[in-house]
């Protein structure tokens, strides 16, 4: 037992401490003893005591404060003043997310959830251009933003890919992706990509009517080409007509945050590939989707990939993917163990009060619920000192289609959120284009609250009732969710 590293019952509401919970068991020994190395590991230990420790490094220990060995539970309070300063996610990540996981002693080893008190907020630079700076170059603030990724995942020449990318936006689609693995392949060369989606754009931009927007891939090898390609990608498309995608988990913590930091203007997509190593909710080590979304919002992601709920191909379920959504979106929100409050604003915050005119700051479960939404996607600085860490988009994805819209929009109760369907669009019969005027159609039926079924008679909608009998047939068999279960 590494004593100093238990602490049982310490005050933890001093503003001073990021919180943890990790579910824990090992091959043997003590609960509590191995939950003390586990501590040690994760903060300023190692195995063995050491006799160069001094009182004042004793200070920065962290220390397991609570635990519950029958559900093999381990509350952990860290120092935050042992991060690195400059607000930089990496540093906490391989503090309580590195060397622990491969700790032979430990059987389980998953970070469920943490919780940041508010004075440690404002060192972290949260997101900055939201999905609302996007709604607003869209003229669209009354539906999800409806979006696609292009398929086949990679093989198109740059002219194939950016007829798809039109033939999606003159079907009345919002948004388009890269792919997570496009970059800069032979047969379809970055550069003429960018140049071939800006025609494109600029043409289905014209035929419609409507803006458009293009999320593009700019994961490189090394910084200076992720840089080279945003620069480009920046000098050919319109002001926020694109988005920079960075594949977070390939690409790490350190590319998210110099996107953050170089292209505030820019909305930031961060695509979680990979993640499933560590999230899946039967994976013994690892960390929880709640988990990696607080952290993507911390470090500044406009937008991050949740999951579909189970409702599409990957894994998921409402408790892990919309806990996460709701992490992403408000300004208070309960996750699995901790009530997250993303701002220090007070009750009696008089800017905020005259701010939004009567509307008071409302407790309500103990969770400081600001009624109108209005607060938390507008940016209200004091000198400088962010007021709140401003909201990161749920981006919803992975084997959806038209017929599913439905059954994840039931699910997450808002319309705030992206969502890209692939093969869900290109798969159609009809083709791309008639696949985004299914989607768009289906949400005109979610709208009017009528079965889709029904308003594609109806109103006689050709792509609506195609995609229907289409992916009711093919599309991955959408699990029944009932009272928010999947059964
Ligand atoms: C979806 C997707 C996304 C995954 C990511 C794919 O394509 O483009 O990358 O959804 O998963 O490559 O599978 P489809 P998640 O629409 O054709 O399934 O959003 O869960 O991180
Ligand atoms: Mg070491
Ligand atoms: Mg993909
Ligand atoms: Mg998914």
């Amino acid at each position: 037992m590494q004593q100093e590293y238990i602490d049982i019952g310490r005050d933890i509401n001093t503003g001073e401490y990021m919180l943890a919970v990790f579910k824990f068991d090992t091959y043997g020994g003590d609960f509590l003893s191995e939950a003390s190395e586990l501590c040690a590991e994760s903060s300023t230990g190692s195995n063995i005591k050491v006799g160069t420790q001094t009182p004042y490094a004793k200070q920065h220990n962290a220390v397991v404060y609570k635990y519950n060995e029958v559900k093999k539970l381990i509350w952990i309070a860290y120092p935050y003043s042992i991060f690195d300063k400059g607000g930089n996610i990496q540093n906490i990540m391989t503090f309580i997310a590195g060397n622990i996981f491969g700790m032979s002693s430990l059987k389980v080893c998953k970070l469920l959830d943490v919780w940041f008190p508010s004075q440690m907020l404002d060192k972290y630079d949260g997101p900055s251009y939201t999905i609302d700076d996007m709604r607003e170059y869209l003229n669209n603030w009354d539906t999800p933003i409806l979006g696609t990724i292009i398929k086949p995942k990679i093989g198109l020449t740059s002219t194939e890919y950016a007829e798809v990318c039109y033939d999606f936006w003159v079907g009345g689609g919002h948004f388009v992706k890269n792919d997570e693995p496009q970059a800069d392949q032979e047969f379809c060369p970055y550069k003429k990509m960018v140049e071939s989606v800006r025609l494109a754009m600029d043409k289905a931009e014209e035929v419609t009517g409507q803006t458009k927007v293009h999320s593009f891939n700019i994961s490189a090898a090394d910084y200076d080409t992720m840089l080279e390609r945003a620069e480009f990608v920046s000098k050919t498309m319109k002001p926020g007509s694109y988005a920079f995608l960075v594949d977070g988990i390939t690409c790490g913590w350190m590319a998210i945050q110099t996107i953050r930091r170089k292209y505030p203007n820019v909305f930031l997509h961060f695509h979680r590939a990979g993640h499933g190593a560590f999230t899946r909710e039967e994976n013994p080590i690892g960390f929880s989707v709640p988990v990696l979304t607080k952290f993507a919002r911390l470090a500044g992601a406009s937008g991050i990939h949740t999951g579909t709920a189970g409702v599409g191909k990957m894994a998921g379920s409402p408790d892990e993917d919309i806990v996460a959504a709701k992490q992403a979106l408000k300004i208070a929100s309960e996750g699995h163990f901790f009530n997250q409050i993303w701002t220090d604003v007070s009750e009696n915050d008089k800017d905020i009060i005259y701010a939004v005119g009567k509307e008071k700051l409302v407790w309500e479960k103990g969770t400081k619920e600001i009624i109108k939404d209005k607060i938390a996607n507008k940016n209200y600085q004091k000198n400088k000192d962010w007021r709140f860490i401003k909201k990161t988009a749920p981006i919803i994805s992975g084997g959806l289609n038209p017929v599913l819209l439905k059954p994840f929009a039931d699910l997450i109760g808002t319309i705030d959120f992206i969502t890209t369907m692939g093969a869900g669009v290109h798969s159609h019969p009809m083709g791309t284009q008639a696949g985004a005027t299914a989607l768009i159609q289906a949400w005109d039926a979610y709208k009017s609250n009528i079965e889709i079924e029904d308003y594609a008679e109806k109103n006689k909608l050709e792509e609506l009732k195609v995609a229907i009998e289409f992916y009711n047939k093919n599309g991955t068999q959408a699990h029944r969710i009932e009272n928010n279960k999947i059964i």
